[in-house]
């Protein structure tokens, strides 16, 4: 299979398609982000719902983001994070790196799920309007306990990984999904995730140095980064995240 991907996610939100985007663009890749193509240039939101539907062979993908490479249908973030990885010398070499660096991805997408439940803790199937007590007892909870805990943990393992990675000596596919993280936690939940960021300056400087790499800096800068909103994972909501 060639290196041409198609990735397919919602066309107005970073999302977890986000994850994917940054692997893509520091790889280098050539690839379509389909669902903010034109109709006219096969693009569309309707492809991943025709995707999800079974329009291809191979596995069915629950949800998006997808990505299509050949024959290849692969979903689920952290597994579609670490196959580009692995193509684009942006993974660990060997059986054991492979695993571990998957190990840290999944708990990565772990409290991805709790970001999305602090805004959506009763149910994805209704709006955050409709869950607003609970959301805003969920925000306290994931700011006071599981936030700290999680980043605690990261800075853990980048204290002990052997490099300045979180891998150890190379960026890996990890790297920028904890810098895709922690800009989705600074812009989610600016007070808390600054009082945080003093006490982790091993993910601080994650952040700077991915921030940093040219790839990922013009991307940042380009039209194909879509800005942070209210309708992706990472949404800022001043009540849930509250001066104290
Ligand atoms: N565990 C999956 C979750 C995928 C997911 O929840 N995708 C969202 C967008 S970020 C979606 O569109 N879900 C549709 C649905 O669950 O029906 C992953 O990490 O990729």
């Amino acid at each position: 299979v060639s290196g041409e991907y198609d990735l397919h996610y919602w066309p107005t939100i970073q999302g977890r398609g986000e994850f994917v985007r940054l692997v893509l663009e520091e790889a280098g890749a050539t690839y379509r982000d389909v669902g903010r193509l034109p109709r006219s240039r096969g693009g569309g939101v309707e492809k991943i719902v025709a995707l999800m539907e079974g329009e291809r062979e191979g596995a069915l993908p629950f949800a998006p983001p997808i990505l299509v490479h050949g024959e290849m249908v692969l979903a689920q973030t952290a597994l579609i994070c670490a196959y580009l990885g692995e193509r684009h010398g942006l993974a660990p070499a060997g059986h054991d790196g492979h695993f571990t660096a998957l190990q840290h991805m999944l708990t990565i997408a772990d409290i991805v799920a709790e970001v999305h439940e602090t805004h959506h803790p009763i149910s994805a199937s209704l709006y955050y309007e409709d869950q607003l007590e609970e959301a805003r007892r969920a925000a306290e909870l994931f700011r006071s306990e599981r936030l700290p805990r999680f980043l605690e943990y990261f800075e853990g393992v980048l204290s002990r990984s052997g490099g300045k990675w979180m891998m150890g000596e190379a960026l890996t596919y990890v790297d920028l999904a904890i810098f895709q993280l922690l800009e989705g936690l600074a812009y989610a939940f600016p007070r808390s995730t600054r009082r945080l960021s003093a006490e982790t300056p091993r993910l601080r400087s994650v952040r700077q140095r991915v921030r940093r790499r040219p790839r990922v800096a013009a991307y940042l800068r380009s039209k194909r980064r879509i800005p942070f909103n209210e309708e992706g994972i990472f949404r800022r909501y001043a009540e849930l995240d509250p001066a104290r």
